[in-house]
């Protein structure tokens, strides 16, 4: 397997999380990257290799231009306007507001494209969120050239990024990139498997009305976790997309065995809509220890979702998500890929 990975998306080190009622340092830190990679060298999981530049028009194929050109200049326009931490999204359009109008303040603006209050602005984000992007493409670019499967060591992750909001710790939906960029070059059903403890909603929201991306979400509950307002079961999609997204919800505390029941239909899903290519959200926040999440995957749990993975037997670009117990994550997200390689054979 090729493991793409990147030290410049390290440049964002956010010193603040607003997280259940403190301001705390972040649990999305710059650590993951290393942590990840030391485990991946420990088991010589496969090579790893720098990731080429891909240029800002896959993110624009599937992000808003506007969106795009405010994370670029966000955190000169923050400053600028004389304020001296990180940029923190406190005002939004809610539902008693007007949606329609963006706001000429920074502040303003930051609430427009916010989707919640947990993820900083701070120098750098871009920066990395470019490399995150350029990770997850040259990962898929190896696999369509070799067939072989990829592991992209995404930071920051982009699960929760949708066409035109950043949150959940997401600026780049990087798996939404991926599988555009997949059609872009003539493939015709991809699909997205969200394993993360979250709810996909990024995912889902960018290809909700289209059929040519499968996209499926295995999280807590969003009546109990973030994201609370979408991931739900009857969101199934919507026109040509009615069928192409479906969502399992299971509640906190929910172990493998259970978890495991859920990601069946996930395949065999899969296996019924003739998807060419898998792509994995990776998040492996489902472990037991993770401090931000309520599922009770263990290590070896996740050896045995990879093996599951690899019956699809299809090319196969793993992305890097959320994982929060930073002792672990490197063991948890490599255990994946070597249960995928053993039963694949590779
Ligand atoms: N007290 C990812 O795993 N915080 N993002 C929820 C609940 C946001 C997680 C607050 C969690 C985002 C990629
Ligand atoms: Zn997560």
């Amino acid at each position: 397997m090729r493991v793409y990975s990147s030290e410049a998306t390290k440049l964002r080190r956010a010193q603040t999380e607003l997280h259940d009622g403190q301001l705390m340092a972040p649990f999305e830190c710059p650590e993951r990257v290393d942590l990840v990679l030391k485990r991946v060298r420990e088991t010589a999981i496969g090579e790893v290799v720098a990731p080429q530049d891909h240029g800002l028009e896959p993110v624009l194929a599937v992000h808003d231009a506007d969106y795009v050109a405010f994370l670029g200049r966000c955190w000169a326009d923050w400053q600028a306007a004389g304020n001296s931490g990180e940029a923190i999204p406190t005002n939004w359009p809610a539902r008693t507001l007007r949606g329609d109008r963006i706001p000429g303040h920074i502040g303003g603006q930051l609430g427009f494209y916010a989707l919640g209050g947990d993820t900083s602005i701070c120098p750098g984000t871009f920066e990395a969120a470019l490399a995150s992007k350029d990770v997850a493409l040259s990962a898929l670019d190896h696999t369509l050239e070799t067939g072989e499967p990829s592991f992209g060591l995404c930071r920051p992750p982009g699960h929760h990024a949708a066409k035109d909001q950043f949150g959940g710790y997401c600026f780049f939906n990087n798996a939404a990139v991926v599988a555009q960029k997949a059609l872009d070059t003539g493939l015709g059903c991809v699909t997205v498997l969200d394993v993360d403890f979250h709810h996909g909603n990024g995912t889902q929201q960018i290809f909700y009305d289209r059929a040519e991306v499968l996209t499926q979400s295995i999280h807590g509950d969003p009546d109990q976790c973030f994201p609370y307002y979408l991931g739900y079961a009857d969101e199934r999609g919507e026109g040509e997309g009615l069928g192409y997204n479906v969502n399992y919800p299971l509640p906190p505390g929910t172990d493998y065995a259970t978890w495991a029941e859920r990601l069946e239909l996930a395949l065999a899903e899969i296996r019924d809509k003739k998807a060419e290519l898998l792509v994995v959200s990776l998040g492996v926040d489902t472990f037991e220890g993770d401090p931000i999440s309520a599922f009770r995957l263990k290590s070896d749990d996740f050896r045995d979702m990879g093996r599951r993975l690899a019956g699809l037997g299809l090319p196969t670009v793993f992305l890097l998500e959320g994982g929060y117990a930073v002792a672990e994550i490197g063991v948890n997200a490599v255990n994946v890929l070597q249960g995928f390689e053993a039963a694949s054979g590779a």
